[in-house]
């Protein structure tokens, strides 16, 4: 018998993140068609790379913030969107994140002690008759959470089914009066290099991360500002202290940790698009007839069964979303 003995550099498969591989200065230049004399190699993710010697700490894993707004977790849970699948293990979905920020690797929880969710403050500007900051636990306390079961998939073709508590992100878009010259949301995450090694390290990259909706898509029922997962308040990588979750999208859009929410007339600029555009398209619906140019999206992995499922057009949320796109000339 042949034991195959791991290199300590092999990372494990389920560790690497095809998302990033444009992440490197080399790629990025290459893409961007800048010419450079010192497109040096970078040594990707080293982090992650001695992650595999260190023992997983549950405890760790799931260290929530206490904050002013604990006490209003759980939620009652909406009966709505029944997922059709179980929910995946609350523990396999805290340390298998993506959040480039923090690093390249799957195991960004090791690497996200320094983010601080409170203080924290929602600026909501651009095209609204009430632009004005939120302090994050006024916002929590004046919207009305529920707890929402979603499927979630990445572009990566991994899924999981999370139980999310927030609100939907029209309830606050009514409060904030939009312009009717507002045609799309832009939103973006923290810019901080003390907290985030990798907006300090991979400094040339498009940071913040911005992602971005049509207003039409923003007020879908369906589009949720995610504050809590499994029953209390987000952990540190899933994006505390709000993340959004569109669960027809890619998870990518999914932005975390948001800070500013702006209404706009143009198309936002969004950091995967910006980097790599063939790759992340602006809508990104889930849609397994269309491949990624780098992997097939007929399939996808649930993470905590390893089972291979088919992919479902807009995730299966298409009742609710697929008039979003009629007569629209799209690849997603
Ligand atoms: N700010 C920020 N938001 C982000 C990301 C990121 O790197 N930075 N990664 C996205 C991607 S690619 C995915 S798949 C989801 C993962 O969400 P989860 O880690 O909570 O499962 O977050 C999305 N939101
Ligand atoms: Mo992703």
């Amino acid at each position: 018998m042949v034991i195959k003995k791991k290199k300590p550099w092999q990372i494990p498969e389920r560790e690497a993140t095809p998302e990033d591989i444009y992440l490197s200065r080399r790629q990025f230049i290459k893409k961007a068609g800048i010419y450079s004399l010192s497109a040096g190699v970078f040594m990707s993710g080293a982090n992650g790379l001695f992650d595999i010697f260190k023992k997983p700490d549950e405890e760790r894993i799931l260290r929530l913030p206490k904050t002013p707004t604990s006490a209003l977790y759980p939620a009652k849970r909406n009966p709505a969107y029944a997922p059709g699948r179980p929910l995946t293990d609350e523990l396999v979905a805290a340390k298998y994140n993506n959040f480039y920020e923090f690093s390249s690797f799957k195991s960004v929880w090791k690497h996200v002690d320094r983010l601080e969710p409170r203080p924290w403050q929602v600026e909501i500007a651009g095209l609204v008759e009430k632009p004005r900051i939120y302090d994050i636990d006024e916002l929590v306390r004046s919207m009305p959470l529920e707890e929402r079961l979603y499927r979630f998939r990445c572009v990566e073709a991994w899924a999981m089914t999370v139980p999310w508590t927030g609100f939907p992100m029209k309830e606050l878009i009514k409060k904030v009066s939009p312009l009717s010259s507002a045609k799309y949301v832009s939103l973006q995450t923290f810019y901080n290099k003390d907290w985030a090694g990798q907006q300090k390290i991979r400094f040339w990259l498009p940071w913040p991360y911005v992602e971005g909706l049509t207003m039409e898509e923003a007020t879908n029922e369906l589009t949720f500002l995610a504050t809590g997962i499994y029953g209390h308040e987000l952990p540190k990588q899933h994006g505390a202290p709000i993340r959004l979750v569109t669960p027809w999208k890619y998870g990518f859009k999914s932005i975390k940790s948001i800070v500013r929410i702006e209404f706009t007339s143009v198309q936002p600029k969004t950091f995967w698009n910006t980097l790599v555009p063939d790759e992340y398209d602006f809508r990104a619906n889930v849609n397994p007839e269309v491949p990624h140019p780098r992997w097939s999206q007929e399939t996808e992995r649930i993470i905590d069964t390893d089972e291979r499922v088919p992919t479902v057009k807009y995730n299966g949320y298409g009742d609710y979303v697929a008039g979003l796109y009629k007569g629209l000339a799209t690849s997603t």
